[in-house]
């Protein structure tokens, strides 16, 4: 035990009229919708490394919080562990997710990082057997380090691409010991900042043998849960080869891998590629490769990623309906990639910014399930596109240029614009709020 979170109760559901902050006001676990409890509907999960591996730090300044855990030790990451699954149980989120960085102090060589992260990994295991806290995902961090400057997979050097794929098998092989039920790379410094030194081609090609590389090992070693890609646009490197799901899909086709690869999308991630979240989320259920979500949002100012927790309830719900639509995660999860503010230094802000994530996050999830049970949305939907599924519809897919323009000539098609009602249906989500 640490005294880190002492006199923080464990959370509960106290329901909408509440005056305690430390209770959830929406979010009851064992409360049904649309046959599921709200626990296995949005599958929480905790990151390790904003709430107990970040410092505070921004670009003009370092370190603003003072955890005890702080330091290289092994100690200190036993004494972080502690302090991360008491957290865990405090919040009742039946996940949690990690990169090797977070977990193990960094070690000298390749072979120290790896003795570090097993130690961890036996101690992560005795904790997870004693509170029931499960892995949603594992992965490693390949851009921290001065070593990953030019990128890890995609780097210039064969030796970090070499360092590269060591590591990312003892996280897969972490992962697996563990239970987790996915496998996330998210790109990191997989991108360039100038063409003047840069070959595109090359970069592409060892980035595409590596996740083939990654996916062979799966199942070599029997990995039963999904392997994710995290798309993200021009953060930290200008140009990423990970932009955005789009992007991601034909970079997975070119390596025959769109049958093996799914995405864990980010919200802020979404935002700085020019798109919305529900965007993003559509297109992964329509390409057939959804998998998870991070849940964390950007400023909509900032321009870069600013990682905070959710609180937008409207525009969670819009995202929670494409979650919905995809027919709900399976292996993946509702991941807060989200940090504090960096003047929010006590361990209550900590626990008040997932509760308020959660009751968010089930306040959304709740408005789009009623959404999606009344379905006048998706009945107005079919109406917009009622004339593809006649006759004449379909047969004009199947046609040609030659045929249609006789067509269009016989009958004196002039087509007669419609409305697409978009406040209408704006009023008629905002019902369900
Ligand atoms: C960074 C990413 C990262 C991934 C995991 O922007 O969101 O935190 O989720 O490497
Ligand atoms: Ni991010
Ligand atoms: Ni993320």
């Amino acid at each position: 035990m640490t005294d880190f979170f002492k006199g923080i109760p464990a959370i509960t559901y106290q329901g909408p009229d509440s005056d305690n902050d430390f209770a959830f006001r929406h979010y009851n676990p064992d409360e049904v919708v649309m046959g599921k409890t709200l626990k296995d509907h949005l599958r929480f999960a905790a990151a390790y490394w904003h709430s107990f591996a970040w410092p505070g730090g921004d670009p003009f300044g370092g370190q603003t919080f003072d955890r005890p855990w702080f330091g290289d030790s092994m100690d200190a990451a036993r004494m972080k562990a502690d302090a991360a699954f008491e957290m865990f149980q405090i919040l009742g989120v039946p996940y949690f997710c990690f990169h090797d960085a977070d977990v193990r102090p960094e070690g000298n060589s390749f072979a120290q990082n790896t003795r570090n992260l097993e130690e961890i990994v036996d101690y992560f295991a005795a904790k997870m057997e004693a509170t029931g806290v499960k892995l949603l995902w594992g992965t490693a961090n390949l851009f921290s380090h001065r070593r990953f400057m030019a990128g890890a997979a995609t780097n210039p050097d064969p030796d970090v691409f070499a360092f590269s794929a060591a590591t990312i098998k003892t996280c897969m092989d972490a992962t697996m010991k563990l239970g987790g039920e996915n496998y996330v790379l998210w790109g990191g410094r997989e991108g360039y900042e100038t063409l003047l030194n840069t070959d595109m081609g090359r970069e592409r090609a060892q980035a595409g043998r590596m996740l083939q590389m990654v996916v062979d090992y799966k199942h070599k070693m029997g990995f039963k849960g999904a392997i994710l890609i995290e798309p993200k646009p021009q953060e930290p490197t200008k140009h990423q080869y990970d932009y955005d799901v789009a992007t991601v899909y034909g970079f997975l086709k070119e390596f025959g891998l769109e049958g093996e690869v799914k995405m864990n999308i980010e919200q802020g991630h979404a935002i700085l590629a020019g798109h919305s979240f529900e965007h993003e989320l559509a297109m992964a259920r329509e390409l057939g490769i959804f998998g998870s979500i991070d849940m964390n949002r950007n400023d909509y100012q900032s321009g870069w990623d600013t990682d905070q927790f959710p609180n937008n309830v409207p525009e969670m719900a819009l995202a929670y309906y494409e979650v919905l639509r995809a027919g709900g995660f399976t292996t993946g999860g509702t991941n807060f990639d989200a940090k504090l503010r960096r003047q929010s230094l006590d361990a209550e802000d900590l626990i008040l910014a997932h509760v308020g994530g959660m009751d968010a996050c089930a306040a959304g999830l709740k408005a789009a399930a009623a959404m999606l049970a009344d379905g006048k949305l998706e009945s107005a939907r079919d109406a917009r596109y009622a004339g593809w599924d006649t006759e004449a519809g379909r047969a004009l897919l199947a046609s040609d240029l030659d045929a249609i323009t006789a067509k269009v000539m016989a009958q004196a098609i002039n087509p007669a614009p419609r409305s697409g009602r978009q406040e209408r249906l704006e009023n008629l989500v905002n019902r369900y709020l």
